[in-house]
């Protein structure tokens, strides 16, 4: 039997730069979250420093500048990142997730070398996918992409789009036939530059938490874009990109939900060991500890799954069923945690001076966007009902 290498970086190298990574995580990430909420933005020289780092190229092949990391190296280091405030993972990681995903799965060479180059230059990318009148529907969507000589014409409005504000580069889903066509490929990607003429981005939304990161809508009117844009070059490509995208997506957003709730869990312990009640420190009720071990038991287990999900991911079989099953338990398992480090601060947890609370503002979304646990739900089932039927 042949050896195959081990994808991604070689393992003593990631190790040493996840090592690295931590420490800016807690020494200039965790400090700087205070002025990135107030700001309600990335601080740019911390952005910089993210570019700098390589941040934004983990996932691209080292051909085009990036690191290359493998899916377990990638998400292990998305986990690290999600220590710190949202802000910082969100602003990058749509360019290391689902951008570049669409890209190496489905772009041309020349897309993949233009495109993916300047990801990993820093360039801020978007995902334009959820529409307002289509969100879990995603292949309804109305926006339409129409043949024009060389040249289609986009018509349409994403909604809720990450990073729509600080984009340069989107990945734009749109109809290249009116009506719905078999497996949805009625849907097209393009390539789009931001600043290309009839693209309107509309003020950032206000939002329940995940501060410093923002959303918003991008309009477009007859926005004219060479027939190069279309992602692959081929028509009817756009809802398989979109979901391989969110494959990856959705581990990312396990793994963010996994760091947020570890954070959550060292406030709890934190307080617990300060905080004095009935004269002694809390932590020594066995009703504080329960809350605590329950919390930490169901970490373990998503630590687990992300492990798994990524193991898999690393061979290169499509991972749809472990990614939506580990991203709906460690989002609903967060929003648990989160719910319980409020509840283990009593009064406290309800005011804004306690981390405890924006932990709590800030996890919710994560049950939320790149599927609902309802999505999850079908895609996990719908993955079943293929294994049973032995496709
Ligand atoms: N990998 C590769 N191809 C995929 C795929 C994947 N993960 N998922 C779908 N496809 C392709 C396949 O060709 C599939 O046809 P087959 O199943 O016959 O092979 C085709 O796309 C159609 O897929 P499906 O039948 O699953 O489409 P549905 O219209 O039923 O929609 C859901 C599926 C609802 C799961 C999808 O619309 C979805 O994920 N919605 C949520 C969108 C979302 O997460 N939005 C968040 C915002 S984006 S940041």
């Amino acid at each position: 039997m042949s050896e195959t290498a081990a994808p991604g970086m070689d393992q003593d190298v990631f190790e040493a730069f996840l090592d690295q990574l931590t420490r800016y995580v807690n020494e200039r990430l965790v400090p700087a979250e205070e002025d990135t909420i107030e700001h309600d933005r990335v601080p740019p020289e911390i952005l910089a420093e993210m570019r700098d780092m390589g941040l934004f190229g983990l996932t691209t092949p080292e051909e085009f500048g990036g690191s290359d990391l493998s899916a377990s190296q990638y998400i292990a280091t998305i986990r690290v990142l999600s220590r710190a405030a949202p802000a910082f993972r969100s602003i990058m990681s749509i360019n290391t997730g689902m951008f570049t995903t669409a890209l190496k799965k489905g772009g041309t060479r020349e897309q993949q070398a233009e495109w993916l180059g300047r990801s990993v230059a820093g360039e801020i990318a978007c995902f334009g996918l959820t529409e307002p009148d289509s969100g879990s529907d995603a292949a309804a969507m109305k926006t339409r992409a129409v043949r024009d000589g060389d040249d289609y014409i986009l018509n349409g409005t994403k909604r809720y789009i990450t990073n729509a504000p600080q984009a340069s580069m989107a990945l734009i889903m749109a109809r290249t036939h009116a009506e719905p066509l078999p497996r949805n490929q009625h849907v097209s990607a393009f390539l789009v530059n931001m600043d290309t003429p009839g693209i309107t981005v509309g003020s950032a939304d206000k939002k329940m938490g995940q501060k410093g990161s923002q959303i918003a809508d991008i309009i477009m009117e007859d926005v004219r874009v060479p027939a190069s844009a279309l992602l692959g070059g081929e028509e009817g490509k756009g809802f398989t990109a979109a979901m391989q995208a969110l494959d990856s997506g959705r581990l990312s957003v396990g793994a963010a939900s996994l760091g947020l709730a570890e954070r959550a869990l060292e406030t709890g312990l934190r307080y617990a060991h300060e905080r004095k009640a009935f004269g002694q420190e809390i932590i020594n009720f066995q009703l504080i500890q329960a809350m605590l071990a329950d919390s930490k038991a169901e970490v373990y287990a998503a630590e687990c799954m992300m492990k798994d999900a990524c193991a898999k991911a690393d061979t290169g079989v499509r991972i749809s069923l472990e990614a939506s099953a580990f991203k709906m338990f460690a989002s609903e398992m967060c929003g648990r945690v989160v719910d319980r480090m409020v509840q283990l601060h009593g009064g406290a947890g309800y005011l804004a001076e306690y981390e405890a609370e924006r932990l709590f503002r800030d996890a919710r979304i994560y049950r939320i966007y790149e599927g609902t646990t309802q999505i999850q739900q079908l895609v996990i089932a719908k993955q079943m009902m293929r294994q049973y039927a032995g496709l």
